[in-house]
């Protein structure tokens, strides 16, 4: 072999090993750019959720109050504890629910409430068209009432008024009598009382701040969270206070409510952190994002206990640092019959309350206590919780309750 040959076939070799090793690291560079083009993508859902459109998701309402709550306040006596990060729940649903229309939920609740309300009327009306009453079907018509929780007062002024009408014992028509009784019961219960809420007045004020409050159980956080609903349904925007501090639970609780429907919750994680405190920053966020409601969710309570009872007076107070509060809603278990009553004559004194929330009022035999309630407190029954449901709160309404009565 000359020289030649020899040159050119080392050359082939050199080249055809050149082309191998280019091969290779060519190869190895294609999977590192393909390793790392699968790299964030996950770590991009995992940080931020992205929708189809490739768009940021909105974070859950709940979720987002913690900076509220870290906010300083400079104007604030009362400081709050500076919260933990609140843990993040596994799931949150991703877009708020969208609570039943109030126009349904008034018809569906009418045919509800007219079934809870005890048929007491109906053994009064079976009493009133007897022929000749004795003085003992007097009695059993006031221990019929007194039996449905109307109370004593409302009783007598009842039996009262139907001994002194000429038509009840006149009156021969049983459809007269009924329906002069259902005039009678109309004006106990109240047929002309202003009951709206007062966020729902001409000229409210914005945005306007309603404290739940009542003893222990009676349905003061499930109704603010159905509330809640109410006004979102109704276009309005609403902030909640997690103001019972006494379990971080109770915060959980308000916050689920408020996460459905998109409602942002101010809290405290700490047990035990001054209500007055988160109700003072509640207020601030309502103002700063010029909310139309702020709902102040409070702690129950005992009405004797008097230092707890002072207390709703400092959340009261505090809060009226930045906003009037316009409406103190009373809970009152229906079930509890008469003993609600000695509780409400303390709240009315201690705090005032501007209305009542009857809940409960479904598994409940004595819906007389509208009556008595309203009598005694001189506050009327603006609201009627009647199921364990989302949508389960209804404004009052005192015909479709007296029909329930004369059902
Ligand atoms: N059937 C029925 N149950 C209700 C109604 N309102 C509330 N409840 C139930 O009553 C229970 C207590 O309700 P909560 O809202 O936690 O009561 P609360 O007053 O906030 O209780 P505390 O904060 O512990 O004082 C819950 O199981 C509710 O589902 C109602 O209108 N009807
Ligand atoms: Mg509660």
């Amino acid at each position: 072999m000359d020289t030649n040959t020899i040159i050119a076939i080392v050359a082939v070799v050199v080249v055809l090993a050149a082309l191998v090793v280019a091969g290779y690291f060519w190869d190895r560079s294609r999977k590192r750019s393909q390793a790392a083009a699968a790299q964030p993508k996950t770590q991009e859902s995992a940080e931020a959720p992205k929708s189809a459109d490739g768009k940021l998701e909105t974070v859950p309402a709940a979720q987002s109050v913690s900076a509220a709550e870290a906010e300083p306040e400079a104007e604030s006596g009362a400081k709050p504890e500076q919260p933990e990060p609140a843990p993040q729940p596994a799931s949150k649903p991703k877009s708020p629910e969208s609570p039943e229309s109030v126009g349904s939920r008034l018809t569906r609740l009418k045919a509800k409430l007219a079934k809870s309300a005890n048929p007491f009327g109906k053994a009064l009306f079976s009493i009133l068209t007897k022929d000749n009453l004795s003085e003992s079907d007097w009695e059993d018509v006031e221990d019929t009432l007194l039996l449905a929780d109307v109370g004593a007062e409302a009783s007598e002024q009842l039996v009262d008024e139907l001994r002194s009408d000429a038509r009840v014992t006149g009156e021969k028509d049983p459809a007269a009598v009924r329906e002069m009784l259902r005039g009678k019961l109309l004006d106990l219960v109240g047929r002309d009382t202003d009951r709206r809420l007062n966020v729902d007045k001409p000229g409210a004020a914005k945005p306007s701040v309603i404290m739940m409050v009542g003893v222990n159980g009676t349905g003061k956080t499930t109704t603010a969270g159905k509330l809640a609903r109410l006004f979102v349904a109704d276009g309005k925007s609403v902030v909640m206070g997690a103001a019972d501090t006494f379990r971080a639970a109770a915060a959980d609780q308000l916050e689920t409510w408020g996460a459905r429907v998109n409602v942002p919750v101010v809290r405290s994680d700490k047990d035990g952190a001054d209500p007055a405190s988160v109700a003072f920053d509640a207020a601030a966020r309502a103002k700063e994002t010029d909310a139309d409601v702020l709902i102040i969710d409070t702690a129950g309570r005992l009405q004797n206990k008097a230092n707890l009872m002072d207390e709703l007076g400092k959340i009261r107070r505090v809060t009226e640092k930045s906003l009037p509060v316009n409406e103190v809603l009373l809970v009152l278990d229906a079930t509890t019959g008469q003993n609600g009553m000695a509780q409400a004559k303390v709240f009315a004194e201690v705090i005032g309350i501007t209305g009542i929330v009857l809940s409960k009022l479904d598994g409940s035999a004595r819906g007389g206590i509208v009556i008595a309630v309203q009598k005694e407190l001189g506050v009327p029954v603006k609201l009627v919780g009647l199921g364990e449901g989302p949508d389960d709160l209804a404004p009052f309404d005192p015909e479709g309750f007296v029909d329930g009565i004369l059902a």
